[in-house]
């Protein structure tokens, strides 16, 4: 859910009051204020926050600046429509890690957005019942969306890469594939303006169910926005939920109509929250990101321009001047 603060760079949910500083929240003037002034007074207020962000929750865009001031990462940016099994290949990918496992040569190094992982993990934990259960839906209208996950990773020469993945609602893919100018479209467009790489979720279920003309033409469009600016970038196609049997045909048939477009770094990759033979659908999910970081090498896309209040004033730049 979204903070209860009117002025967009306070979560005194998270931080406690950043504006004002109020140790009683009900007696700040923005607090308990409505969506719609929030809204308002990011028209006005953008550029003048900065919050605090060593919270361990998922980051919004604010809280890219405190990450990216000193190094840059290399966004993923994961994608496809709602219920594609985003969310759930990335808190895979985080227990996979949790259990040790390695991305190429790197390992787990650390995270500055724990809570977010282990929101969405824990879904994924062993329950008593012995059941998998599956991560809440990524609502459009979660709070800091996209939600935005750091992972940092070091391999044994101590060589560190830090990676960001977007965890966004499948619907701003919806509505980004059918019209990029939708209001409803602008974090899908952020995503697809700022990430290093991307992967493209291609549902198994969804494809090969009832419904499954639907499905492809859904997919196609996304693939076919997400190749209109893509210059070097890498696009993995992951064949998630690959517990589930899709033809050869069809996936050829996908396939044939991306690659139709030139375009550099491509590759495919079967992955599913059930390990598979040997562990492959799990490999698959760490292979996925290791293929990203090597093909993003030194590839690096422009950081999102992120303001501060004073930039040379870091004594300040936690309180707004005329708030
Ligand atoms: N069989 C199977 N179902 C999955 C898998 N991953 C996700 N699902 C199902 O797909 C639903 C949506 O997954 P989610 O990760 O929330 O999709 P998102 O909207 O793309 O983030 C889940 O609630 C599960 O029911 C998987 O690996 N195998
Ligand atoms: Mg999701």
């Amino acid at each position: 859910m979204d903070g209860k603060c009117s002025q967009p760079s306070c979560f005194p949910e998270d931080t406690g009051c950043n504006v004002e500083g109020c140790t009683n929240l009900t007696d700040c003037k923005y607090y308990g204020k409505t969506e719609s002034s929030k809204k308002e007074n990011k028209k006005t207020a953008d550029g003048e926050g900065y919050r605090i962000s060593w919270t361990g929750n998922a980051f919004g865009l604010i809280d890219l600046n405190f990450l990216t001031a000193s190094f840059k990462p290399i966004l993923i940016g994961i994608t496809g429509v709602a219920n594609a099994g985003k969310t759930t290949f990335l808190a895979s990918l985080y227990c996979l890690l949790r259990h040790g496992g390695k991305i190429g040569d790197y390992s787990f190094a650390g995270s500055l957005t724990l809570n977010g992982w282990e929101d969405i993990a824990w879904y994924l934990s062993w329950k008593s019942n012995g059941e998998i259960q599956f991560p809440e839906h990524t609502t459009s209208n979660s709070g800091r969306v996209p939600g935005l996950l750091h992972l940092a990773l070091k391999n044994k020469d101590g060589e560190k890469v830090d990676l960001i993945f977007t965890d966004a609602p499948g619907e701003w893919f919806d509505y980004w594939s059918n019209n990029v100018n939708s209001e409803n479209a602008q974090g899908a467009k952020w995503i697809y303006e700022y990430c290093d790489g991307f992967l493209l979720f291609a549902d198994c279920d969804m494809l090969s169910g009832n419904n499954r003309g639907n499905a492809k033409r859904q997919l196609i469009q996304v693939a076919d926005r997400l190749l209109e600016d893509l210059d070097d970038r890498s696009l993995g196609l992951v064949w998630s939920k690959s517990d589930i049997d899709l033809t050869n045909d069809t996936k050829e048939q996908i396939v044939k109509h991306i690659k139709s477009t030139p375009f550099k770094h491509f590759n495919q990759f079967e992955t599913s929250v059930q390990e598979g033979n040997n562990g492959i659908f799990h490999n698959n999910i760490l292979r996925s990101i290791n293929w990203i970081i090597e093909k993003s090498n030194g590839n690096y896309n422009t950081l999102p321009n992120i303001s501060v209040l004073k930039p040379e004033d870091m004594f300040l730049s936690k309180r707004l001047i005329n708030g």
